[in-house]
């Protein structure tokens, strides 16, 4: 039958492909290195919540047909696959069904792992690995004992994000707009004893190595970074407080305002309030303090929310001017950041201005912008100006008199230039079961004690132990018998830490352990490291901009300072894929658009599907679901089959006997397609595709003719090009035109660039007879084109002066001949 079944090829050519072991590095295990280029192309690894969705086939049909083009090209590709294993929707699940979350995750990675191969995603499977594995996570356990050593791994209580229904602390990027991301409940503050990565002694570098992914990353998430790291520059100042021996410092990127300070506000929160607070006072605080405990960050630093504080009938003395400064406790001002205490300053910060005016505070303008005095307009002024009411100062601008005051501070020892940053540490502890054991055992006599590098893994325990223990614990402590240890060190009776960590920890460093994911001498294998990483392009989606890719940026930078790599940003390319949305909105349950991928196989093929993910738009943009055409893209597949099975098996002669004008036409194509390939521009290149198909059936139907060598030349070409991007019928068109599997053994066609040459001939342009035009066209230009191309000319125009156009005689390419109207 001449039909094209896009479904009865598939597991056929999966075994060709194993078979012939395409997909496989070079060098990857063994010592033989080849001479090609590497590239090591990662996208993020999935996670294994079902079967694989419409987002994980639109990023892995743009990661695939990149790496299959490189691969076509001649690179020794490395295109990984691993599962990010462990997480919250496990224990989920396994809650509600009554099983371990073993069996739900790994039955969920075969599914995946299943799909993957039946959509034709060109992985070298020898990467395989699964965070959840003791033999993974035990190196997560190594690497926090090496920050551990370095001190950056530490323990503090915390006010944390609580989420009361899924019992666990949240991280701040978990929370959105004060609800937990997972189950939308609203999260509630609380103090726990928490593990941290201190992130924030490398914010700096950070920033700084962000110039090494100038105009490799997208701009946007560059952006995102610098403002979540976000530096500012200015001073701390030291005020003295009444009846407190040490003076309180605060963070200001101000100090040019000081003379404007006529209120001072600590955190309400902070144990600093509840210090100084007066007693008289005190019932009021404590009352206010509660209710401050329930709104998070974000609400808090909410400009358009009503200011509230309480007085703490205390006095902050400025130390430039000695003037006494009321103190308040509010909730605008966040334990969290700087020092949790202001010098407020009215006149040119709106937060501290909406507040006196609620509590009647002075407004004291100290810099003339030129504006309407905020004493009467309500408007804050913050921008450059001269410096008055500033004693010494005045007569300053901005710049002079934050250099000046803060010099003024360093000489009386009341402050100094400070750099600081919003950047927060990484809370790490999670009070679940499904994550990595955190490897510390807590000893009454020696405290906190490394478990020894040898007697891990700390695995977890099998049985024994409560997904949702009714004390809101974390699972592992219910765990009695497994957190029951004797202390490495002393030898006497100790617990476990019972707190596993965030899997962004897992996912921090994964892709290092892609060359050798067997290694057991350390994380990962050096010397597959030092081949293939650091990854030449990352493929994944944006929503990870402030947190894995930080993450991943922090931890490479850790280990570029333990000497165990030498670079020190993870992912020299980054691109971001769009999402898969349907009639404008994310696809979801509750609004009833999903789309399944399944289906959308079962009915298209795997290749339509992936076709007209690519054929959709650039690669960053969303695709909306209900706006493409799978159809389409069938039709177009279907349509190179039977051109490569029309094409005649012998032709007429060598290929540069073929049929010149087609030879040029498809020259032309691949040389664009290959251009746009490099470019990442997939939905032209699919386009160009579909233009080199229907140029060939043009010649297959009407001349030169199946037979001819160019009509063969071209076929191939196109067939190897598929590949990138219909992998089945790439090879089923290849088979059909007499080729020897598999297409992509074949490489990447070769343009030639005479052939290629965009062609020029001069056209004269007469007016009323006279030469008055020479225009540079394409041979093959049309009447028409040839003719609007002639009348738009501007030394045509005057030429006619305003005359009417009688008549135009046009013989393309060469001549044109305008008449005007007499
Ligand atoms: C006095 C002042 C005068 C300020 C002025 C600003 C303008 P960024 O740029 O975000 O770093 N601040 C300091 N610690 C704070 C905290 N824990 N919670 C809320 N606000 C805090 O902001 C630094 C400025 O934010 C600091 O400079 C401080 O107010 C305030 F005309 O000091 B400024
Ligand atoms: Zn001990």
């Amino acid at each position: 039958h001449d039909g094209y079944d896009p479904h009865s090829v598939i597991d056929k050519w999966i075994r060709v492909w194993e078979e012939r072991r395409v997909f496989e590095a070079q060098g990857l295990t063994a010592d033989e290195d080849g001479e090609r280029p590497r590239s090591f192309l990662v996208s993020m690894y999935p996670y294994p919540s079902g079967d694989l969705h419409m987002g994980h086939a639109e990023v892995y049909a743009i990661s695939d047909a990149s790496a299959r083009f490189a691969r076509l090209r001649g690179d020794n590709v490395l295109n990984p696959i691993g599962w990010d294993s462990f997480g919250l929707p496990a224990e989920n699940a396994a809650l509600r069904r009554n099983l371990d979350p073993r069996e739900w995750t790994y039955g969920n990675i075969d599914i995946q792992a299943d799909s993957f191969r039946h959509i034709g995603v060109s992985f070298d499977w020898r990467t395989r690995l699964h965070t959840s594995d003791p033999e993974y996570y035990r190196w997560n356990q190594w690497l926090f004992l090496r920050l551990f050593e370095k001190g950056l791994a530490y323990r503090k209580s915390a006010a944390v994000n609580w989420c009361p229904v899924d019992k666990t602390v949240l991280a701040n990027e978990q929370v959105l707009q004060g609800k937990c991301e997972r189950c939308g409940t609203d999260v509630e503050p609380r103090e726990l004893t928490q593990w941290f990565f201190r992130t924030t002694d490398y914010a700096q570098r950070m920033l700084d190595d962000m110039a090494q992914l100038e105009g490799k990353w997208p701009g946007e998430i560059l952006a995102m970074q610098r403002n979540w790291i976000g530096r500012s520059e200015g001073a701390y100042i030291d005020f003295a407080v009444e009846g407190r021996d040490e003076p309180v410092r605060v963070f200001s990127t101000r100090p040019d305002t000081l003379y404007g300070a006529t209120f001072f506000v600590v955190a309400a929160d902070s144990p600093l309030a509840a210090e100084v607070c007066a007693p008289e006072q005190r019932a009021e605080f404590d009352e206010y303090v509660q209710k401050v405990r329930t709104r998070n960050d974000v609400e808090r630093l909410a400009t358009d929310r009503p200011k509230t504080g309480v007085a703490l009938n205390r006095c902050a003395v400025n130390p430039v001017n000695g003037e006494k400064l009321p103190i308040y406790a509010a909730d605008y001002v966040l334990s969290s950041y700087g020092t949790g205490a202001v010098m407020a300053v009215p006149a040119h910060d709106q937060r501290d201005l909406d507040f006196a005016k609620v509590m009647g505070l002075p407004v004291r303008r100290v810099l003339d912008t030129g504006e309407p005095d905020p004493a009467e307009s309500g408007v804050a002024t913050t921008a450059d100006g001269t410096l008055i009411n500033s004693g010494r100062f005045d007569g300053l601008s901005k710049q002079e008199a934050i250099a000046a005051v803060t010099a003024e501070l360093v000489e009386c020892g009341a402050g100094e230039a400070a750099v600081n940053y919003r950047l927060r540490d990484w809370l790490l502890s999670r009070q679940r079961y499904w994550g990595t054991p955190i490897p510390i055992v807590h000893c009454s006599s020696c405290g906190e004690v490394p478990v020894p590098d040898d007697q891990l893994p700390v695995r977890l325990p099998e049985s024994g132990y409560e997904l949702r223990p009714e004390s809101g614990v974390s699972p592992l402590a219910s765990a009695a018998e497994w957190a029951r240890v004797s202390c490495p060190r002393c030898g006497g009776e100790a617990e476990r830490d019972t707190d596993t960590m965030d899997t962004f920890v897992d996912s921090s460093w994964y892709f290092l352990r892609y060359p050798n994911p067997d290694y057991t001498d350390g994380p990962f294998d050096p010397e597959g490291v030092r081949r293939w990483l650091p990854v030449d392009e990352y493929v994944g989606g944006k929503e990870h901009a402030t947190g894995h890719l930080m993450y991943a940026r922090f931890i490479t930078k850790v280990l570029y300072d333990l000497g165990m790599v030498d670079f020190v940003e993870p992912f020299t390319r980054l691109t971001n894929q769009g999402q898969v949305v349907m009639d404008g909105k994310a696809m979801s349950k509750s609004l009833g658009n999903l789309v399944n991928l399944q289906d959308q196989i079962a009915r298209y093929g795997p290749d339509a599907v992936r076709v007209t993910m690519v054929f959709a738009g650039p690669p960053e943009d969303d695709i909306d679901w209900a706006d493409v055409s799978p159809t389409g893209s069938v039709k177009w597949l279907a349509r190179v089959w039977r051109l490569c099975g029309d094409v005649a098996t012998e032709s007429s002669g060598a290929v540069e006997d073929g049929d010149l004008p087609l030879r040029k036409r498809v020259h032309r194509l691949l040389a664009e397609t290959t251009a746009l390939m490099e470019r990442k521009r997939f939905n032209v290149a699919v386009a160009r595709l579909m233009e080199l198909t229907s140029a060939l059936r043009k010649a297959v139907d009407t001349g030169p003719g199946p037979a001819d060598p160019a009509v063969r030349e071209g076929a191939e070409a196109l067939a190897r090009m598929l590949s990138c991007f219909a992998p089945f019928t790439a090879e089923e068109a290849w088979e059909r035109l007499g080729g020897e599997a598999s297409v992509i053994e074949h490489g990447w066609p070769v343009t030639d660039p005479a052939l290629a040459a965009e062609e020029r001939v001069t056209c004269v342009v007469q007016v009323a007879g006279k030469v008055r035009a020479r225009l540079e066209v394409d041979p093959s230009i049309g009447e028409d084109a040839l003719r609007s191309l002639a009348l738009a000319s501007e030394k045509v125009a005057e030429a006619l002066g305003g005359a009417e156009v009688a008549r135009v005689i046009v013989r393309p390419p060469g001549l044109v001949n305008v008449v005007p109207r007499k």
